[in-house]
């Protein structure tokens, strides 16, 4: 199984009911990268990456596509299994580990089409066909953001991220009691998630202030290091999700006890090939995670639902997509919806969707054929 052919596309993806708010970034719009790998007998895969605005995370679009040009014409002629074409890539550039997530998600897409399985099968299995979400606010109003609680709640989420930082931190712990408030008793599930927006001493202080409330303390602070300095100070569960940029990081984060537990992104940590390790890591630590990605279409969503099928169901956390800010969807048929907080698997073979690429219009980069 060789690519004979590669293509980038470039396709806006407009916020519904925009901005999105986080601690260091706020976005009305996002540029999302799909790729389309043909192998050598016409079959094809697809992949995307989708960097949430240029300020969350170390990557942006632009990147994603010169990463991509910069390796594309080296790959066309390489063998598409998964591992071997990982290896490649890491052979044509160093890092950029969510440029490589898109070719790595296309080519699981395209074995699964090419053996008629699904990825959630290729990646070990998949344990349920019904897959968790997660609501995620943005930076809000205490009360604003408390009414929205409540109406996650009603739609049958089992868990909701509360955004916080970049304001006065009295503010984010008056937002954390009146969500309390709407959820507590619910068996909701509480993230409260800083983006890295909080100081060592803010997290010190909303620790020390909710100690009744049972959430869990998501990337509170911007580095490893002030994870590491608020340890062993906080009651609260601390998740590491930023910080969190690649395997060795992850295996210091767990091996060390430093984090009860992991947001992730797909495209972060490379793709589904890196994802599945990810996934054996955390299960052989028995911490919990999430499956996510910044933002994107259906490729991404549908990456995220089948590696999140495969989580030991104990340990996930849910599948955090950005369909519920997107308006419509790339697939007209299977395309991927949330329905009374969970996921319906598309058990097509491959990622089990099909994007209708004229929505895409013409590639932004072409290479083999
Ligand atoms: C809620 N998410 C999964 C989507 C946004 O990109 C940020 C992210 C997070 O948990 O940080
Ligand atoms: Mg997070």
């Amino acid at each position: 199984m060789k690519i004979r052919e590669i293509h980038i596309y470039a396709h806006d993806l407009p916020v519904k009911n925009g901005p999105y708010t986080m601690a260091k970034a706020e976005v009305w719009a996002l540029d999302t990268t799909l790729v389309k790998l043909v192998s050598e007998d016409g079959t094809v895969g697809w992949g995307e990456t989708c960097p949430v605005g240029p300020t969350y995370a170390e990557a942006h679009a632009g990147g994603a596509r010169a990463a991509l040009m910069e390796m594309a014409s080296g790959l066309v002629g390489a063998v598409a299994w998964p591992l071997s074409l990982n290896r490649s890539m890491h052979s044509l550039l160093n890092g950029h580990n969510y440029a490589k997530a898109a070719i790595d998600i296309a080519a699981h897409d395209l074995l699964g089409k090419t053996l008629g399985v699904n990825v959630a099968d290729l990646l070990g299995g998949a344990q349920t066909n019904r897959v968790p979400s997660y609501y995620a606010t943005g930076v809000g109003a205490p009360d604003e953001i408390a009414r929205l609680a409540t109406e996650k709640r009603k739609e049958g989420y089992p868990r909701l991220q509360i955004k916080v930082g970049g304001r006065p931190v009295e503010i984010d712990i008056e937002t954390i009691r009146k969500v309390w408030e709407v959820v507590r008793g619910s068996g909701m599930r509480l993230a409260v998630d800083g983006n890295r927006g909080w100081t060592t001493r803010d997290a010190l202080r909303v620790s020390r202030e909710c100690p009744d409330i049972p959430f869990v303390m998501e990337q509170p602070c911007n580095t490893y290091q002030d994870l590491e300095k608020i340890r062993p100070q906080v009651s609260h569960a601390i998740y590491m999700d930023e910080n969190s940029v690649d395997l060795n990081t992850v295996i210091s984060a767990a091996g060390t006890g430093l984090v009860d537990g992991f947001g992730m992104k797909v495209t972060r940590i490379g793709g589904l090939q890196n994802m599945r390790t990810f996934r054996d890591i955390c299960e052989a630590r028995n911490l919990p995670h999430t499956c996510d990605d910044a933002w994107g279409g259906d490729i991404i969503a549908a990456a995220c639902t089948q590696v999140g099928a495969t989580v030991k169901p104990e340990l996930c956390e849910g599948v955090w997509l950005a369909a519920p800010y997107i308006e419509g969807n790339f697939d007209p048929e299977n395309g991927i919806q949330i329905v009374d907080g969970h996921i319906a698997r598309p058990t097509g073979p491959g990622l089990g969707v099909v994007p209708d690429e004229s929505k895409f219009g013409a590639p932004v980069a072409s290479f083999g054929g």
